[in-house]
């Protein structure tokens, strides 16, 4: 149907579904009460905000019926908010931010000691980390179709892999990778979700030992790879014993993708960095950006998983840290690695919903390649090797391997597919745009401007085997002008497109005012099968009846050596029992069941001025520690959503006087507040200060200016005044898709970053001067990220 004959039908459907709307806003809004006839009344709002019909087609078409039809849910990630955040299609609405990593106080995440396990396995190596960079959201599939049961996440800065149960939606596992040090090819997963991929990004060294950042060394022993994360369906979680990892050359692996179909047993990861180039800016070396550019192809990983899993089956792996790792020397015996070369720094890598097609591109090539899986697995059976890398790792022919390229755009990343046959759509970064090809007949079919600079992109379950289309969302990472100003942190703009017809068409702008949201993954909501309450007693860490639950009239307290125990009910009106008495110093557990049964009963419990909360939606039952540091009378709070008088719904928690603990504790008080008066006014603090500006003059003098955002300028002092201390200092032009600066010392490191260049989002010519303490010696990525 031509562009015009459609809009004057929808325009027609327009007014004949806003008019009963109307009608009724006709009674009540005083702009529209003056015209009888609602029809002239759209008319008039239209025209006197300047709306086009294709405005009030978009607006209508996306409109969120009251009682709901939404289409889709979709999950999408926080970036540095480290959460997930649900919103609907076509509505864009925003649904739920899911926590993940940090604490969360409006769902008790890390609040209440079933949640604080969840995330004490989060740590790394003894090191608490209380935040994430989630980047890649994939839901649990079988037979390639999503099933509804499950979602994972990757964090990209601290290398873990959360577990979400799509009953509820909340995280359930975290998952530390025992031997990377960050990820970014994470998380895919196989059809059958048995297993969830997650590929290095920055080597390290296999054992985490400090090695000497010398190319030698670095070739030797820093090594990326990809580790598969098993996935046990029936307990709904990541069973570590029998993931593994398999190792190789560190060429900074980066995106991946697990096959399916026709290459059904397979995986795909991108690499970036095949020069294997280790900076050395301070040494007048090329910046990052150049050195890992400077080779005109990278190397595509091609893993056979299923060869992989036999060879760990045969104990043929090497066990580090209780972990399987199959090192690159086994994996050339063993034939279950292979390279192809792909166009240089390449970015999004992704599958077709046939396993046949693997299409690669990147930002600095405006093609996409698509190579055939076809033919990859007959140069693989009839070892038809070009050549191999300096590691012994078989290297396919390109050209024998692509089924063809086409010339997209610029800065082509990512790619989704539709339910069309050979239909994909891939994101333009530079040319902020979307294009629709077609991946088999190698042609481009459609383009659509997106506003700005647009990274992921996702069609409607478009990266499984049962694609959608229908609905395209643009994850743009620029905003200007788009909305209201909010000051230096803008939001990113997420663009619901329809790709229904032959043409896109733009329908809604929703701001999303995260980090720096990353991708996003779409369901059917009629494959999903939420939860409204949990069953009486649930503890939803394990999605079991608690040990803990009890029923209406089983309250009571307990005491032990280890404090007071108590178990209690909470309802909308309160919590039985509502009085607790205590001694000062003790630690109160509190074991509570929620007895509402019906959605609207969700309470928060919490105790004022002792820094103790939870969230308790109907039939959760969950513990809350209080440490009562202080004597005195606490209310015990539970506010309920919808009691309009929450002030009746409290309890009393008595706590009688101890002397000697609070002798002691005002000690401890006084002490810690003069350690801290002490540290603001200590010589090394002014010493450091002054260091601070003299360093700042110098630099206007001797630093070299960014050239046109491509250079990458440092200087490295060793402070006198504090010895032992290495100090450096970078002027770092953000370029998009991000910018590395390794530093290998374990030693304290301080360092003042002034952003100075193209970022819109980090405030401009701020400096910031984070000073950090390794507690680990080793290589360590120290990340610019740029939006
Ligand atoms: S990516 S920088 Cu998903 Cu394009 Cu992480």
């Amino acid at each position: 149907m031509k562009r015009s004959s459609r809009s004057k039908l929808t325009w027609l459907l327009v007014l004949g579904l806003c008019g009963g709307a109307l009608a009724l806003l006709g009674r009540t809004s005083p702009g529209v009460a003056q015209n009888p006839d609602p029809k002239g009344a759209l008319l008039a709002i239209a025209e006197s905000r300047g709306l086009s019909t294709d405005d009030m087609v978009s607006a209508v078409a996306t409109y969120p019926k009251p009682g709901g039809d939404e289409e889709y849910l979709c999950l999408n990630s926080g970036g540095q908010a480290s959460s997930i955040v649900a919103y609907t299609v076509p509505s864009m609405r925003i649904v739920k931010y899911i926590p993940i990593s940090a604490p969360d106080s409006a769902t008790g995440f890390h609040y209440d000691e079933e949640s604080r396990a969840i995330a004490a396995q989060g740590s790394i190596q003894g090191q608490e980390i209380t935040w994430g960079d989630t980047h890649h959201p994939a839901f649990s599939e079988t037979a390639g179709r999503y099933d509804g049961d499950f979602a994972f996440i990757n964090d990209k800065a601290n290398p873990r892999i959360f577990v979400v149960d799509l009953r509820d939606l909340e995280t359930k596992q975290i998952v530390a990778n025992p031997i990377w040090r960050s990820n970014h090819g994470g998380a895919f997963v196989t059809p059958n979700t048995e297993y969830v991929i997650e590929a290095a990004q920055y080597p390290s060294t296999v054992d985490h030992k400090y090695v000497p950042l010398e190319q030698g060394y670095f070739n030797k022993y820093m090594r990326g790879g990809i580790t598969f994360n098993r996935f046990d369906r029936e307990a709904g979680r990541i069973d570590t014993k029998r993931s593994f990892t398999i190792l190789a050359p560190p060429y900074m692996q980066d995106l991946s993708d697990a096959g399916k179909g026709e290459s059904y047993g397979y995986s795909f990861t991108n690499s970036l960095c095949s020069e294997r180039y280790i900076g050395g800016i301070e040494k007048g070396r090329p910046p990052f950006e150049a050195g890992c550019s400077a080779r005109d192809m990278d190397y595509m990983h091609v893993v056979d998983w299923k060869k992989a899993e036999q060879v760990v089956a045969a104990g043929k792996a090497t066990r580090i840290r209780g972990h399987d790792v199959i090192p690159i020397e086994l994996a050339v015996k063993e034939r279950l690695l292979f390279l192809i070369p792909e166009p240089k720094s390449p970015h999004g890598v992704d599958v077709s919903p046939d396993g046949r097609y693997i299409v690669v591109s990147g930002k600095l090539d405006t093609h996409a390649s698509v190579y055939d899986m076809v033919k990859i697995k007959q140069l693989i059976e009839a070892e038809d090797f070009a050549d191999h890398d300096p590691y012994g790792l078989p290297i396919l022919d390109y050209r024998k391997a692509l089924h063809g390229q086409v010339q997209l755009g610029l800065g082509p990343l990512h790619t989704q597919f539709d339910r069309r046959d050979g239909v994909a759509y891939t994101s333009l970064f530079i040319d902020s745009q979307v294009v629709k090809w077609d991946y088999k007949e190698l042609r481009v079919l459609d383009k659509q401007s997106v506003h700005y600079n647009i990274g992921h992109l996702v069609s409607m379950q478009g990266d499984s085997q049962g694609p959608r289309g229908k609905y395209l969302i643009a994850l743009n990472k620029l905003t200007i002008d788009r909305f209201a100003g909010v000051g230096p942190l803008h939001p990113q703009n997420h663009q619901l497109i329809s790709v229904e017809g032959d043409t896109m068409r733009m329908l809604y702008d929703m701001p999303l005012p995260m980090g720096e949201p990353h991708y996003t993954v779409c369901i059917d909501t009629a494959t999903l099968r939420l939860e409204d309450v949990y069953a009486p007693g649930t503890d939803p860490s394990t999605m079991a009846r608690s040990p803990h639950a009890i029923e209406a009239g089983e309250e009571r307290i307990e005491r032990g050596d280890s404090g007071v125990l108590v178990y209690g009910t909470l309802t909308r009106k309160g919590i039985t029992p509502a009085q607790v008495d205590v001694q000062q110093g003790e630690t109160v557990l509190f074991r509570l069941t929620n007895l509402e049964t019906d959605p609207n009963g969700t309470v928060e419990f919490s105790v004022a001025g002792l820094d103790a909360m939870s969230v308790f939606p109907p039939g959760k039952t969950g513990t809350v520690a209080v440490r009562v540091t202080q004597p005195g009378l606490f209310a015990l709070r539970v506010e309920a959503v919808d009691n309009p008088f929450p002030a009746r719904g409290f309890g009393l928690l008595s706590a009688r006087p101890d002397a000697a603990f609070d002798r002691q504790r005002r000690q401890e008080v006084a002490a810690a507040q003069a350690a801290r008066k002490r540290l603001a006014a200590s010589a090394a603090a002014t010493s450091f200060r002054r260091w601070r500006s003299k360093e700042a003059s110098g630099r206007a003098e001797s630093s070299p200016k960014p050239r046109g955002g491509k250079g990458l300028s440092t200087a490295s002092t060793r402070s006198a005044k504090r010895p032992g201390c290495v100090t450096r200092t970078a002027t770092v032009p953000l370029l998009p898709g991000g910018n590395t600066l390794i530093a290998s010392r374990p030693a304290t490191l301080n360092s003042t970053v002034p952003f100075g260049s193209v970022s819109r989002l980090v405030r401009r010519k701020s400096t910031v001067s984070p000073c950090f303490t390794s507690t680990w010696a080793g290589v360590i990525p120290l990340r610019v990220s740029v939006p």
